[in-house]
């Protein structure tokens, strides 16, 4: 049996809740084709977000690594095709607050995603959900994530295939959080089961 290790964000900034968790949680355990889903939640700190990502994946092993974070504001479901080494943005959960700085000095300027960005669009749309491929993931957590999980495919896992999907808030955050576009949690679940079928079908 395969893995596919599925990462969610607690909640961070003015989001009190945040959706990826939900999602990430609600498909631990669950069967996609012959892939085994398993869950984790990682925290939004520049200090430990990426560092608790690698732990994951040496205890999980997986075959893929996808990783969920909102995009509050956004509208549709975002497939994230690059990841770069900068990271700069608003204080994470525990303070940190980096400008400009790199992500990994030794590390490349930027990473494409190892994930068929193109073709889970394609899905999300015959699924009548709507959905673009996203060139940037931003400079904060979740570019971090994304960076981090393509960096370790490249150096230490060649075969585990990476990315990041950035998905809009839920409507029981956008009724919280009071102006920003929702969907519900059930398109949010079903949207992310087409992206990881997609991905299991081998496209
Ligand atoms: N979204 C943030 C970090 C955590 C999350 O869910 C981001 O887009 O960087």
């Amino acid at each position: 049996m395969k893995t596919i290790l599925l990462t969610g964000f607690e909640p961070f900034l003015d989001y009190p809740v945040n959706p990826t968790m939900r999602v990430a949680e609600e498909l631990d355990g669950t069967m996609i084709g012959d892939y085994k889903i398993c869950s984790r939640i990682l925290p939004v700190d520049f200090n430990r977000a990426e560092a608790r990502l690698m732990g994951v994946i040496r205890e999980v092993n997986p075959d893929v690594t996808v990783s969920l974070g909102l995009a509050g504001g956004r509208y549709k479901i975002t497939p994230e095709r690059v990841a770069i080494n900068v990271k700069d943005g608003a204080p994470d959960n525990d303070g940190n607050h980096p400008i400009d700085e790199p992500i990994n000095e030794d590390a490349p300027d930027a990473y494409f995603s190892t994930l068929p960005v193109r073709d889970m669009v394609n899905a999300l749309i015959e699924a009548g959900l709507p959905a673009e491929v996203s060139n940037t993931a931003g400079t904060y957590l979740c570019n971090n994530v994304m960076f981090g999980g393509l960096h370790y495919a490249a150096t230490e896992r060649p075969g585990m295939r990476s990315g990041f999907i950035h998905v809009p808030a839920s409507h029981e955050l956008g009724i919280r959080h009071g102006r920003i576009p929702s969907w519900s949690h059930e398109d949010l679940l079903r949207g992310v089961r087409v992206c990881l079928e997609t991905i299991v079908s081998g496209k």
